[in-house]
């Protein structure tokens, strides 16, 4: 496809950008980190998301290079900003099920954060519950390599999946993200309340961070305050921003 031909373009010669998305902790309101989200440029100077063009790197074999590129990247973004002065910013990575899979992975996601000058702590994965749920055992295998080089472990999207307590209990996790659904449904479901205070109770007994994403509202954020849940994440607090928009966001804030 012309998305495929694009993409190896941009692999080889440029055209990918990682915007940046604040996460902030609840009680201070501080930032917390950021979560690097992909996008591929076009001809015309449109912005591709993820969505139009991750599957395609699957089924061209170009996701383990794109993985490798937004993990280098990510570094190299940090190091900027450090020598532009900023306070050091700890990057969420995204990876997908099928990156996770491919053999190696976890091999050369450790090799580039570990060749670079950035702290391992200050670079999170977040991968999702049915990435690990495939394979349990391989994946907390894989996850545990990386956590060993003190990487940090996100579970995103999660209570979309199917992970029991005693399954989630045993995988090598720092921090826990609720589905953007619920969120999104906080204002008008009971359900959805519901379901985001079970997931923010489950988070915290596990002793791990609970990430709200997917706010847009005032309401949503207190009701995620009020029932525990440590950092917010979403349009209300910020939408994805350029790497130079995100460091005056920064700058203004610290
Ligand atoms: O940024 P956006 O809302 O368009 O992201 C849509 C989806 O793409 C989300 O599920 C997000 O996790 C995923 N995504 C964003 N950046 C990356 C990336 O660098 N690699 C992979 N594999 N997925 C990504
Ligand atoms: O699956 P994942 O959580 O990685 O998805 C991240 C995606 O969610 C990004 O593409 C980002 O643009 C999007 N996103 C982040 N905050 C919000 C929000 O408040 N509302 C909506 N609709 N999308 C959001
Ligand atoms: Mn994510
Ligand atoms: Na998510």
């Amino acid at each position: 496809s012309s998305i495929e031909a694009r993409l190896k373009r941009a692999l080889s010669q440029g055209g990918l950008v990682l915007h940046y998305q604040p996460v902030i902790d609840m009680k201070s309101r501080r930032l917390t980190s950021v979560e690097a989200l992909l996008r591929l440029t076009t001809e015309d100077g449109k912005l591709l998301g993820p969505d139009q063009f991750v599957p395609i790197a699957e089924s061209a074999g170009l996701i383990a290079p794109l993985g490798e590129w937004v993990a280098a990247e990510a570094c190299r973004q940090h190091e900027e900003w450090r020598r532009q002065g900023l306070p050091p910013v700890t990057i969420a990575i995204n990876v997908s099920p099928l990156q996770f899979r491919q053999r190696g992975f976890a091999t050369r996601l450790t090799d580039i954060i570990l060749d670079s000058t950035v702290e391992p702590g200050r670079i999170e994965v977040e991968v999702t519950e049915s990435t690990l749920m495939d394979n349990l055992e391989d994946a907390v295998e894989i996850l545990e390599r990386i956590r060993s080089c003190g990487i940090r472990i996100a579970l995103d999207d999660f209570g979309t999946g199917y992970s029991s307590l005693s399954r989630l209990s045993h995988l090598p996790l720092d921090k826990l993200k609720v589905d953007q659904s619920f969120v999104r449904r906080l204002d008008t479901d009971r359900a959805s309340r519901a379901i985001t205070g079970a997931i923010i109770t489950l988070g915290r007994t596990l002793n791990l961070e609970v990430v709200g994403e997917g706010i847009e509202s005032e309401l949503a954020l207190d009701y995620l305050q009020e029932h525990g849940c440590n950092q917010a994440q979403g349009f209300f607090i910020s939408r994805p921003l350029a790497a130079s928009i995100f460091a005056e966001w920064y700058r203004a804030r610290f």
